[in-house]
């Protein structure tokens, strides 16, 4: 295993729309532990593929608390399925996008079809913090940020602060 470094905005990579995985396999699963790793050490609760440069449609999450023990979840080709009416606000972040946090509005609950670790099809009740954390990572299989939620004068607000930084680590 091994930890990749994480592409940050506005690197066009995470623009683009992942693929479908073909077959779950010994390769997928290493980019998977890759993943898991990747996301602890960053940390995070939630990592796309497409976050280490690898445009497919996998996703690694654990939601456990601090002082529960690890409870990673691996999907593959997710699809939601169901989203409820009722919305639901959460103060989003993404490593993609560091040290910026605001509110996004998404369905309170959803169902997700999806292949595990080991390929076999599963189905998922997701609400509260598993519902808004598996839509903000199946936008990043179709290459939208959280930020592209928010107001244009927020979102560019962002990506200039993020440019200006990116260019200054450059220059030291
Ligand atoms: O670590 C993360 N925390 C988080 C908090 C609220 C809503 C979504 C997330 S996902 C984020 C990690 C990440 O960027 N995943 O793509
Ligand atoms: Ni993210």
């Amino acid at each position: 295993m091994s930890i990749r470094p994480i592409i940050t905005a506005p690197d066009p990579r995470l623009r683009q729309v992942s693929k479908p995985v073909e077959t779950v396999d010994d390769e997928l699963r290493a980019l998977m532990d890759d993943m898991l790793e990747t996301m602890y050490d960053a940390p995070g609760i939630g990592l796309a593929a497409i976050q280490v440069g690898v445009p497919l449609r996998v996703i690694v999450m654990d939601l456990a608390g601090k002082d529960e023990e690890p409870a990673p979840q691996f999907f593959v080709n997710p699809e939601i399925l169901d989203p409820s009416e009722d919305m639901n606000v959460y103060e989003e972040g993404c490593l993609s996008v560091p040290e910026y946090f605001d509110e996004v509005e998404r369905p309170a609950r959803c169902r997700v079809k999806y292949l595990d670790y080991d390929g076999a099809e599963q189905i998922l009740e997701a609400d509260d913090l598993l519902a808004t954390c598996i839509q903000h990572e199946m936008d990043h299989l179709e290459g939208v940020l959280f930020i592209d939620h928010l107001s244009r004068l927020k979102r560019e607000r962002v990506l200039k602060k993020l440019k200006k930084e990116q260019r200054l680590a450059a220059a030291s």
